[in-house]
């Protein structure tokens, strides 16, 4: 642990600034303990922003924006691939701190930062291709078109299931768009953010760049989130988590007019029909369900499966969850770490009492591991359960991992139980039925705002816009055109041609050969030779 800390210029004995702007404020905000929920050990302390820091960051940030939006966006771009390479280096040890600090086995820790660096590198392109369109104009000897500008400062807000991954998606378009970003990790792994901040700011000081253009805040939502989340000079707040977080950073932004961009819970079913490759099926469904121990805003939550298929797939999958190596996350072979905090193995319990009491029955695994390492509390076993439709705990997303399965008989039918929750992030169906597969994509099929066909829910890839639809909060991040939501845009009317012809047809004309109507006195309408 010591050596990946100081790989990243951390030590475990400092107390750090969650607070900064290029370099780190003297923070006397609260007091973060960050706990391994690998082994309960203290990986490293770090003090919260105050009121004050807060004040010092936002106005970098709004200064930093002044300067920052003057560099062609291509040369933001060059200082984005600068990023990414500087993430190339230093991926291993960035990766083993997400393990250590939020519990996700080593491949996905390393993974996270390739998703860094994935961000950077489509970003660095994007820098380039900051279209806008030019349309005809209805009239003559005019031209009409549209251009994005940089947007201003732009607040972050983060999960601790990503810790990295999710600010990157936001952070590196916010910088090619030529926005400044403050961010605001989650209180859970404020040290994964911290050394990625020394990481980056390093480049940004290279390249001489102002203080300002990538900020942190660490603090609870009541004081450091509500502060950023209530500042008029912060035009757009991204923020990631639950629902009811999102509900209420949604409404105190609409509510003084600035945009919010919601990537909020999910509840994420696949369809597996009797055509299926069930063997295929299994592999996505493990990955989806079990990875990240079901800590995936896109984690498989429910199997809406055929009847006639429905046994023998119940009976895989366990022997599938059988064979999942849970421990350590940074042991080669572990499939499954912890979960981040006993709360969260908390709420897995009364999820799986809840389904019990409501009908259902708990068909594999849910219990809490103990004796050695598994003394944290932060163990579990993951979950296969049976549901019905409509479940009321089936409704809620619990971020842990508990798969519900559930019987249909025709497709109609799996298509309403799969819409029917109020969550809509990520959705997949399992069929070799063209049919099948296009009605699932169709307008008729899934109302999630991903949707794939013999893929699994989670795992998507960079390039595509990501988000979803109802609860989940309707915002689109990374690839795609999530950039436009980072800019502004202006629809621009030029008119050459010594005329003012109006559109619409609309004649608004004076004569100008007849006086008689000229008033005299006053103010003129007109001034004639
Ligand atoms: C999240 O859990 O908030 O598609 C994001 C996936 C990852 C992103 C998950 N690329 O599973």
């Amino acid at each position: 642990m010591e050596k990946i800390l100081s790989d990243l210029g951390l030590t475990e004995q400092d107390e750090h600034s969650g607070a900064g702007s290029g370099s780190w404020l003297t923070c006397t905000g609260a007091m973060l303990e960050c706990v391994s929920p690998i082994d309960g050990r203290t990986v490293g302390t770090v003090r919260c922003a105050d009121r004050d820091g807060y004040e010092t960051v936002i106005t970098r940030a709004v200064h930093a924006f002044e300067e920052w939006r003057m560099v062609p966006a291509p040369k933001r771009g060059d200082v984005v691939r600068q990023i990414g390479n500087a993430l190339r280096d230093r991926k291993e040890s960035l990766g083993t701190l997400v393990s250590l600090e939020m519990g996700k086995i080593r491949a996905e820790g390393a993974g996270e930062v390739q998703e860094m660096i994935d961000m950077a590198d489509l970003a660095v392109g994007q820098s380039r291709m900051l279209y806008g369109k030019t349309m005809p104009s209805e009239r003559p000897c005019h031209r009409l078109y549209e251009q994005w500008h940089p947007l201003g400062p732009v607040g972050v807000i983060t999960a601790f299931n990503f810790p990295l991954a999710v600010w990157a998606w936001n952070a590196m378009i916010a910088l090619i768009a030529g926005n400044t970003v403050i961010w605001k990790p989650s209180s859970k792994t404020p040290l994964c953010a911290i050394a990625a901040m020394e990481i980056i700011w390093e480049v940004l000081n290279k390249n001489g760049l102002p203080e300002g253009i990538l900020n942190i805040v660490t603090g609870p939502h009541e004081t450091i989130g509500n502060a950023l989340v209530n500042d008029p000079r912060v035009p757009l707040i991204s923020a990631t988590g639950s629902v009811r977080m999102g509900r209420a950073v949604g409404q105190a932004v609409t509510a003084r007019l600035g945009r919010t961009l919601l990537e909020l819970g999910g509840n994420n079913g696949i369809i597996v029909t009797p055509s299926a490759d069930l063997d295929v099926a299994v592999r996505a469904i493990l990955f989806g369900a079990v990875g990240t121990a079901g800590q995936r805003c896109t984690s498989t939550r429910r199997l809406i499966i055929h009847k006639s298929i429905y046994r023998d797939l119940a009976d895989s999958l366990i022997k599938a969850y059988g064979q999942v190596r849970i421990g350590n996350p940074l042991d080669e072979t572990t499939l499954m770490g912890p979960l981040i905090d006993r709360e969260a193995v908390d709420s897995m319990q009364s999820a799986l009492q809840r389904l019990v009491e409501e009908g259902g029955e708990i068909l594999f695994g849910g219990e809490v591991l103990s004796g050695g390492l598994f003394d944290t509390g932060t163990y579990v076993r993951p979950a296969i359960c049976r549901a019905y439709a409509g479940t009321p705990v089936m409704m809620e997303e619990t971020f842990a991992p508990v798969l519900y399965l559930i019987e249909y008989e025709t497709i109609d039918e799996a298509i309403r139980y799969h819409n029917c929750v109020p969550q809509g992030l990520s959705s997949a169906i399992f069929t070799n039925d063209m049919r099948e597969a296009e009605l699932f994509l169709s307008h008729r099929g899934s109302d999630c705002g991903i949707t794939n066909v013999n893929a699994g829910t989670s795992g998507a890839e960079i390039g595509g816009a990501f988000g979803g639809e109802k609860n989940t909060g309707g915002g689109r991040e990374a690839g795609s055109d999530a950039w436009k939501a980072y800019m502004r845009r202006q629809t621009c009317t030029i008119n050459w041609s010594g005329e003012l012809p109006l559109a619409q047809g609309i004649q608004f004309d004076i004569d100008t050969a007849d006086d008689s109507a000229l008033v005299t006195g006053g103010h003129p309408l007109k001034q004639r030779p």
